[in-house]
């Protein structure tokens, strides 16, 4: 790791050492005389000018008047001559942004040749998660195939079996929606109370994007399928893992179900499924088919390797529980999370993210005292059905101990549990399915840990 950092330069615990906006930075502050100075600057410029929000004016000192004298000195940047266009090739970030990276968590085995990697939740804004940054789950590597030479098959229980190409398929009406995928097992390390440092390893298997392709409802008439008998369909990767999936045929006459070739306005990246994946929204990772090759229309869940060994969930008492498909209602706040360091008391942002694989989210509270009293979060526009939702509350730490929670409720009604309440049900030996409440404990010299409260 390169101590490349220009917001800290200082020895770093973790590699995921960054600041974030607005005051905290991100693992164990050694020194913070200069961050602090600049948030006071930033407050004293919005009292000299701005209406403060109240929030904000009652949480920090703003100085009367004054700032950062620097302001006065005119940098290089605004004297001299810029960089012609970028036009060679692909545009990238800034050098400053160096460190913001996907990752491989450090409660997983470390393997040579890694196969989840991470979102970086903590330093995203909005709901879209830049395609650079989605996480990774492979189950046998990745690959960037020849879209020319990919073939599409949809056989099984239709009039006529079809081989499309990729030409063939963009030419068909397409569909542009927005769509969070979340790995069933995210969270999973969670369950046997391992205490994993940051959001990025707590709840980093979850992303969202525009996805663009042709709804298979599209395909599968074209092939003339029985959709009276054929129930539902096996979806098929063109990846070594043979990566095999039942989808219910109820998710896919509504539309909903999308064979994507499009990411966040241009095709998808490699490591996403590259040139054509399954987009099943509301249902966890394991069934976006990657690399698609094949859908098979039949009569019965096929009980795939990956549903009959894997993606099961064991329950109290011995029983599994099979085909759990939808990822249900759930939140996290993202800053402050663990590993970040609040650097001062005073006015925060507390932001996070909301998503339910069931519908809309309609409410999302906060709590700051460990679930004693909650506050009812600002969500922010848009907020959309199966995607990623933000989040944002005024808060004024006081500089003690406070322990940050969310709790986010769908347009189904279904609130999100604590850990309490999914033991209660679902035991403590499953891996898939972690929906439960997170905590985050800010401590009074403002690191902040990750900790489950029962
Ligand atoms: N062909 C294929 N499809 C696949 C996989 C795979 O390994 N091969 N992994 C699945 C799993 S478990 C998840 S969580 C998602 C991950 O998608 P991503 O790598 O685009 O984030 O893809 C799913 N589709
Ligand atoms: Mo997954």
């Amino acid at each position: 790791m390169k101590e490349d950092n220009i917001h800290s330069g200082r020895v770093q615990k973790a590699p995921e050492n960054f600041l974030t906006h607005g005051g905290i930075k991100a693992v164990f502050a050694e020194g913070k005389k200069g961050r602090r100075d600049f948030i006071r600057s930033a407050f004293a410029a919005a009292a000299a000018g701005v209406a403060t929000p109240m929030a904000m004016a009652q949480g920090n000192p703003v100085p009367a008047e004054g700032g950062d004298l620097n302001i006065l000195n005119l940098p290089e940047h605004a004297t001299g001559l810029g960089q012609g266009v970028a036009v060679d090739g692909y545009g990238k970030p800034s050098k400053f942004e160096a460190n913001l990276q996907r990752r491989q968590s450090p409660g997983l085995t470390q393997t040579t040749q890694a196969s989840v990697s991470f979102a970086p939740l903590q330093s995203l804004f909005g709901i879209i998660t830049p395609s650079g940054l989605h996480f990774e789950r492979h189950h046998q590597g990745w690959w960037d195939i020849d879209p020319s030479k990919h073939r599409f098959m949809i056989n099984g229980m239709v009039k006529k079996n079809m081989v499309f190409t990729m030409d063939e398929i963009m030419r068909l009406p397409s569909v542009s929606r927005f769509h969070f995928i979340e790995c069933g097992a995210n969270t999973a390390v969670d369950w046997g109370n391992v205490a994993v440092p940051t959001v990025q390893y707590t709840h980093g298997m979850l992303s969202c994007s525009e996805f663009t392709g042709v709804p298979l409802i599209t395909l599968l008439e074209l092939a003339g399928a029985d959709l009276k008998n054929g129930k539902f369909v096996l979806a098929e990767g063109g990846d070594g893992s043979s990566m095999t999936r039942t989808i219910p045929m109820s998710l896919i006459t509504s539309g909903e179900v999308i064979v994507a070739y499009g990411q966040n306005g241009e095709m998808l990246r490699p490591e996403n499924g590259y040139p054509l994946r399954l987009v099943v929204p509301g249902v966890q990772g394991v069934s976006w088919v990657k690399y698609l090759r094949r859908i098979e229309v039949g009569d019965k869940p096929y009980a795939a390797k990956d549903e009959a060994i894997h993606y099961m969930d064991l329950q109290p008492g011995g029983l599994h529980r099979q085909y759990t498909n939808i990822q249900e209602v759930k939140s996290v706040v993202t800053t402050p999370s663990g590993g970040q360091v609040l650097l001062d008391k005073g006015f925060y942002n507390i932001t996070g993210l909301a998503w339910s694989g069931k519908g809309k989210i309609k409410r999302v509270d906060v709590s700051t005292d460990g679930g004693r009293n909650w506050r009812q979060a600002r969500l922010e526009t848009p907020v959309l059905s199966k995607a990623l939702s933000r989040f944002n509350l005024n808060w004024v730490w006081d500089g003690k101990p406070a322990i940050i929670q969310s709790r986010a409720q769908d347009d189904t009604e279904h609130v999100q549990p604590t850990y309490q309440q999914l033991r209660a049900v679902r035991g403590t030996r499953s891996i898939y399915h972690n929906n439960a409440i997170q905590s985050w404990l800010v401590q009074e010299n403002g690191e902040v840990k990750n900790v489950q409260v029962s």
